[in-house]
């Protein structure tokens, strides 16, 4: 299906036809909002995140499998290891931004803060997660369809008020494994999840409760932002290509609440960490 209803490459508060996107669509996206030597210094301090996750790997972590995925709590984060038995790649890091001050600096700029004053629906506005999502050449591996609002509902009150941005750090396309939407799948709230398939069934979206022909494809070019509902249904194939396909995925949330993974506040925007 085509994107063209959900794109504008403006960098403020929200458009007229961006809150239309957002409320029939569940979605929008900017394309190319930073520039080349922006996207650069966010892919090297990305970079900087996983060289300092694999030397907390190193040492005393904690280590467990759900469904036979690997995670490790590492150097303050939560840390998602590749599928494949034995790998050592890294796939999430969440949260990141206390791993370096590039990424941390990022949570406060304007172009994410602007528009998600309007998302979150307070002028005030704080960061509720963030992750870094790695999808390396050849072995980064798919995202089943899911919705974000059941991993949080035992978390926050206000589910609705907890808006996602997924910042590109590379060219996205079909080959590497492009984010993907169920155009309008947020309407209905929280969705059922699988059932009979283990820990982690019932956090993904059983597609018998959305129309897979509402499927988008966002793909964009490296430093563009898809802004999604926590309801939106979302996904996206493991990486084909010899391309790399890193993203960023911030939770914002209203100021004055602590944060969903670090027991700590964290405002954003003129208010930040600076
Ligand atoms: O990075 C992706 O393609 C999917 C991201 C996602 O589903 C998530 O972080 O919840």
């Amino acid at each position: 299906m085509a994107l063209e209803r959900s794109q504008t490459a403006h960098t403020g508060r929200i458009t007229d036809a961006e809150r239309r996107a957002w409320e029939e669509d569940g979605f929008f996206l900017r394309k190319a909002v930073f520039a080349a030597d922006e996207i650069r210094e966010f892919g090297d301090a990305a970079e900087r995140c996983v060289a300092r996750i694999h030397d907390a790997l190193l040492g005393a972590n904690e280590r467990y499998a759900i469904d036979g995925n690997v995670y490790h709590e590492a150097g303050g984060s939560t840390v998602q290891l590749e599928h494949q038995p034995g790998s050592r790649t890294i796939r999430v890091i969440e949260p990141f931004h206390h791993l370096d001050e590039r990424l941390n600096a990022l949570i406060d700029d304007a172009r994410l803060v602007e528009p998600m004053r309007d998302l979150v629906r307070s002028e005030r506005v704080a960061l509720f997660t963030d992750k870094l999502n790695l999808k390396r050449p050849r072995e980064g591996s798919r995202f089943r369809w899911h919705q974000d609002s059941p991993y949080w509902a035992h978390f926050a009150d206000e589910l609705d008020r907890l808006p996602n941005v997924l910042v590109t750090l590379d060219d996205a396309n079909e080959e590497n494994g492009c984010f993907r939407v169920i155009r309008g799948s947020h309407r209905k709230g929280m969705l059922p999840g699988l059932e009979g398939e283990g820990r982690l069934g019932p956090l993904f979206t059983d597609p018998r409760a959305f129309d897979a022909a509402d499927e988008v494809a966002c793909t964009a070019p490296a430093g563009s932002l898809v802004f999604f509902s926590p309801h939106t249904v979302h996904g996206s194939q493991p990486n084909h290509s010899d391309t790399r396909r890193r993203a960023l995925v911030i939770t914002y949330q209203p100021g004055g609440r602590r944060m969903f993974k670090v027991d700590a506040k964290r405002e954003a925007g003129e208010a930040g960490a600076g």
